[in-house]
């Protein structure tokens, strides 16, 4: 795939990058809002974080208010954009209708994952899934047309795909998304892994599958913040995520909707694959908003091994 930035000797901008990619226009007017609210968001972030004005750390109820206002400015900046029809978020677990008419997106939020990491000033993310038909009629691999992050770190960077590749965007200082890695494409297999879960609550193949991969010398890179940990994946293009079933919780903790689609869609646009350990993520039909899985997501050797141990 030739990239766009070879044709281009201009720092290529998300939106000029969308238009040349021949993406549908109230798609690419619709990413582009919400990666606007990146902006927005990191603002509410350092305004939250009381360590700013001196004070110890944010407490638990800030944390929630931040979740809140993160999903206050999504909601903000979607609900008169024309393009949205429903809305959901990891916060509110209810769908809003804006729009009816020719309105034909419905977008899926996670606001402000990782939030309870603010007070540690480690990097956090918001996650979107956009789909064309409404969340529980179908799989993420019929009704997702386009996903993306958001990472709030010490830059703020937003990964994108409408199904012509993965990309990731860097916000400059004069507020613009300029594109930073085009086309990122995952090495067969990669040399790092994120653990989530209790090691005591994993299950036993889970834990012969991670012995297998200690043994291959993987190294581990686990933030407590899933959007970091998996961006950590997709930029040294390799390696592999899990949240896995655990004893007490067979389904594991993370939301298929709000958070393991999206990130399913942008690692398969990237060449590599996510899996519950047995079916594709983007093939399981959710049952319900709060659907949560198991995920095993990142380069091919690795999410292929699992299914090995899991079959
Ligand atoms: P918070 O949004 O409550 O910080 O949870 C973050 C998260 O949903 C996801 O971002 C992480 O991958 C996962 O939880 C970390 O879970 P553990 O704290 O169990 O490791």
């Amino acid at each position: 795939m030739t990239n766009i930035s070879d044709y281009s000797k201009f720092i290529v901008d998300l939106r000029r990058h969308m238009w040349m990619a021949g993406i549908e226009m109230h798609l690419r007017r619709l990413i582009w809002q919400v990666a606007v609210t990146g902006k927005y968001i990191s603002a509410k972030i350092h305004e939250a974080n009381r360590k700013l004005a001196g004070f110890k750390n944010i407490h638990g109820d800030d944390q929630l208010t931040l979740d809140r206002s993160a999903d206050e400015i999504l909601i903000n900046q979607l609900e008169y954009s024309g393009f949205v029809r429903e809305y959901v978020s990891e916060e509110s677990d209810k769908v809003i209708t804006f729009q009816k008419g020719e309105a034909k997106y419905y977008v899926t939020a996670d606001p402000l994952d990782g939030s309870s990491l603010v007070d540690t000033n480690l990097s956090m993310g918001t996650i979107i899934g956009i789909h064309i038909a409404p969340l529980l009629d179908t799989s993420g691999r019929d009704s997702m047309v386009a996903a993306m992050y958001i990472t709030y770190g010490p830059l703020i960077t937003m990964v994108y795909s409408a199904g012509k590749g993965t990309h990731e965007f860097v916000l400059n200082r004069e507020g613009e998304y300029v594109l930073s890695e085009e086309n990122i494409t995952l090495d067969e297999k990669g040399s790092i892994y994120g653990l989530g879960g209790l090691r005591k609550e994993w299950t036993p193949e889970h834990l012969q599958y991670v012995e297998f991969l200690e043994a291959e010398g993987y190294k581990l890179r686990y933030s407590g913040g899933f959007v970091p940990d998996i961006n950590q994946v997709l930029i040294k293009r390799g390696g592999v995520f899990t949240y896995p079933a655990l004893k007490k919780s067979p389904t594991g903790k993370l939301r298929l909707i709000f958070e393991l689609q999206p990130m399913a869609f942008l690692v398969e646009q990237a060449g590599g694959m996510a899996t519950d350990g047995k079916s594709d993520i983007l093939s399981i039909k959710p049952q319900k908003l709060d659907h949560r899985s198991p995920i095993y997501i990142g380069s091919r050797f690795e999410v292929e091994k699992v299914k090995e141990y899991l079959k």
